[in-house]
């Protein structure tokens, strides 16, 4: 029998950048098959605020800069089931930001499997998510985006 811990190779991934404003606002976060749904493992860099910040799958694999508010083409969280914040399928634990703009963090989520993000995004907002603010918990400007990509 078999009682090895490795985790599971990726099958998606999305590598984050900042907004204008934040140029030096990199990171990654791998998809992994695990169970029912996914194991989430997620890195950045250059955070420029310390403290938790919302963190989500956004709907349109679609992180154009410009434009009045940063990353808008992200669209709204990732829903397929149309039920209100934080039942969403994309809601996630906020990423915690060291006073040196660090951040990584590992999470299980069985809302979806990788393969049902791909050719979507991953936001990460300015502030904390209150977990009761609709549609997005109050989490404030968009601070990095990635677009998953099947790997
Ligand atoms: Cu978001």
């Amino acid at each position: 029998m078999n009682h090895s811990v490795s985790l599971p190779r990726p099958a998606a991934r999305a590598q984050l950048r900042g907004d204008e404003t934040h140029p030096n606002l990199r990171g990654e976060v791998l998809f992994c098959p695990y169970g029912r749904g996914t194991l989430i493992i997620a890195r950045a860099v250059g955070l420029p605020i310390p403290g938790f910040l919302g963190f989500h799958i956004h709907t349109n694999g679609s992180c154009a800069a410009g434009g009045d508010v940063s990353f808008a083409s992200a669209g709204g969280h990732y829903d397929p089931h149309n039920v209100p914040h934080p039942w969403h399928s994309g809601d996630l634990p906020p990423l915690l930001s060291s006073g040196q703009g660090a951040a990584l963090m590992q999470v299980y989520t069985d809302r979806f499997r990788p393969e049902e993000v791909v050719g979507r995004s991953v936001v990460i907002h300015e502030r904390p998510d209150d977990f009761r603010t609709q549609p997005s918990g109050d989490s404030g400007s968009r601070l990095a985006c990635g677009v998953i990509e099947a790997v």
